[in-house]
């Protein structure tokens, strides 16, 4: 076994990689940023490695360095995590050429997963069932239509290099095709650097179950289950749990069966999951990540495995010691994320900030993973998981109820969190008794205010999708959205009439357009001359994964435009600026 591997991550999985570590008696080496030089993976870690200051490109997505980092540090072995290079095909080859071993897939499967119409090629050829779509990528809006045509409405625009649901378009009709089509390819050049996209049809009644495969590098592979992850919201999940309630023992058996055949195919080594769509009784292949997932405990908690444990080992070239026949998924587990996030009203608003004070409750079937501790800051700069609380119990029913119970008992203070939301979503009925699908959170829930906030709170439709957002007291006013009608998806629909557009503020325009937080521009709709409403949304600000577009604030003409995409801009920085009304 390794005597010391260095990890490729910070936060809450940094730390679990390193508490599996410990105790098999590796060494850990952490990697930081320089905003990271306290957090809590660098002080549970043996040893630490300055990776320097700067946005992540700088640091945590810095292939040379880390490579040079493990190397400095003699470690024998890198953990990537998850997100940042964890399903970076040239991080796994420049990590495996340094000598060293990555603890995940070759660089081919990465590959080869990584691009969704690929992926599909390989389901068809290892006989794994697929939503229908296209056979390839599709490169008109005329393609959508004719697969439309054959296939019915609604379908679903896909970025090829995609996932996690950016880049993708629904289009309930022919005539939405062209504008919905067009903004597809340009979300996913601006996210992945590549406008390629497929089609499929839109699976609206289905629930999101997902396959944990892993597969050593002597050519074994087995499933350790199903998860069943139906609860999320902008593609983030909230909620996830093990085993997926509710599917025939013939269902699971052939989806694993099924995953374990796509993963065979591309010959993957390491802990993988291939995601599937539910829909009366039958299955259909979505896409592979080829990494450890944020939910993995669920799946531990019922297997009784340890993931990390066993990633080390067939990285290390150890067979995984066990067949099918030895994976036994007892009791269930549930999952609640915890991010530094105010629910209230259903925004969920990132709050980072300092962490006052953290008691996580323990035992009773209770674990809970973190990448804070009292007097840490979650920092704006990266994604805003906090940590997650698993309960694990011998039925669902049981699971739920300790969770609510152990989500009364978790107190974090200093920021808000999405703790009372989860605790709010696990106790309504239609969770519950599982007559939920993938559309249920964003067009069935509703949620209180979890805290004394005023109701600054209005609707905006920004690219085919509706937000209610905060109202920013500098900056914006709200306003009715004058970005063309597009796609209203349940969300919406759901919301009835609720005030397209919004209360409207009487406040007016200083002639200024601000960042009202800190983020990085994803969207820039205006330029220099263009006449513009109030409520013109003239920017998207990314802050903490989360989209915020920016509305004018009053009439006019726009003089000056000084952001781009992909710009990070602290809070206030000006963004725009409006012309003289008397020039
Ligand atoms: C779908 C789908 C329905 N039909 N594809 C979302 C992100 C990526 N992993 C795949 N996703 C989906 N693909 C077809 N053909 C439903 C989802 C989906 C989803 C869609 C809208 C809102 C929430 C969702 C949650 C999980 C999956």
């Amino acid at each position: 076994m390794f005597e010391k591997i260095l990890i490729a991550n910070r936060g809450e999985i940094a730390v679990r990689v390193m508490r599996t570590a410990k105790r098999l008696g590796i060494a850990t080496v952490a990697v930081y940023s320089e905003a990271d030089a306290d957090a809590l993976h660098v002080r549970a870690a043996d040893e630490a490695f300055a990776l320097g200051d700067g946005p992540a490109s700088e640091n945590y997505l810095n292939v040379a360095k880390i490579v040079e980092a493990a190397k400095r540090t003699g470690a024998q072995a890198v953990h990537p995590g998850y997100g940042f290079l964890a399903e970076n095909a040239s991080f796994s080859q420049a990590v495996s050429d340094a000598g060293i071993a990555f603890i995940g897939p070759s660089a081919e499967a990465i590959t080869t997963m990584g691009e969704k119409v690929a992926a599909r090629a390989v389901a068809v050829a290892a006989e794994v069932p697929l939503a229908p779509g296209s056979d390839g990528p599709i490169t008109s809006a005329d393609e959508v239509i004719a697969f439309g045509d054959v296939h019915g409405y609604p379908v679903l625009v896909k970025a090829a290099y995609g996932g996690g649901g950016r880049g993708m378009r629904e289009i309930r009709s022919a005539d939405e095709a062209p504008e919905a089509f067009a903004a597809a390819v340009r979300e996913a050049t601006a996210a992945f650097g590549n406008g390629q996209v497929y089609c499929e049809r839109y699976l609206v009644n289905a629930r999101h179950v997902e396959v944990q495969v892993f597969g050593d590098s002597q050519g074994n592979i087995v499933y350790l289950g199903d998860r069943d992850c139906s609860v999320q919201r902008r593609h983030q999940k909230l909620i996830e749990e093990a085993p997926a309630p509710g599917l025939s023992d013939e269902l699971r058996a052939a989806m694993g069966a099924a995953a374990v055949r796509l993963a065979g195919h591309v010959g993957y080594v390491g802990a993988g999951t291939v995601e599937f769509l539910v829909e009366d009784g039958s299955f259909f292949f979505l896409e592979m990540n080829t990494r450890i997932q944020v939910e993995h405990p669920v799946t531990e908690a019922v297997t009784g495995l340890d993931l990390v444990e066993l990633q080390l080992r067939v990285a290390d070239g150890a067979p995984l010691g066990m067949t099918q026949a030895d994976v036994r998924v007892a009791g269930a587990a549930i999952e609640a994320r915890i991010n530094a996030e105010d629910a209230s009203g259903g925004l969920f608003r990132p709050d980072p900030g300092l962490v006052t004070a953290l008691e996580a409750p323990a035992g009773d079937g209770l674990r809970w993973d973190a990448g804070y501790e009292s007097g840490d800051e979650v920092l704006p700069l990266y994604d805003s998981l906090i940590g997650k609380l698993i309960a694990t119990a011998p039925t669902r029913a049981e699971a739920i109820d300790r969770l609510r119970d152990g989500l009364a008992r978790l107190s974090i203070e200093g920021i808000a969190t999405t703790a009372p939301a989860a605790r709010h979503i696990i106790g309504l009925d239609a969770f519950r008794t599982m007559g939920i699908n993938t559309l249920w959170l964003e067009s069935d829930v509703e949620f209180p205010d979890f805290d004394e906030e005023p109701e600054d709170r209005f609707e905006v439709e920004v690219g085919g999708r509706w937000y209610r957002i905060p109202y920013f007291p500098e900056g914006v006013v709200p306003g009715p959205s004058t970005a063309a009608p597009a796609t209203e998806p349940a969300a919406a629909r759901a919301a009835g009439p609720r005030a397209a557009g919004g209360r409207s503020r009487k406040k007016a325009g200083d002639g200024t357009v601000k960042a009202p937080m800190q983020g990085t521009i994803v969207k820039v709709n205006v330029a220099p001359g263009d006449e513009v409403a109030t409520g013109t949304v003239l920017f998207v600000l990314e802050a903490m994964k989360m989209e915020n577009p920016i509305q004018a604030q009053q009439d006019g003409v726009i003089a000056a435009v000084h952001a781009e995409v992909g710009q990070s801009t602290p809070s206030g920085t000006l963004l725009a600026e409006f012309a003289k009304a008397d020039a």
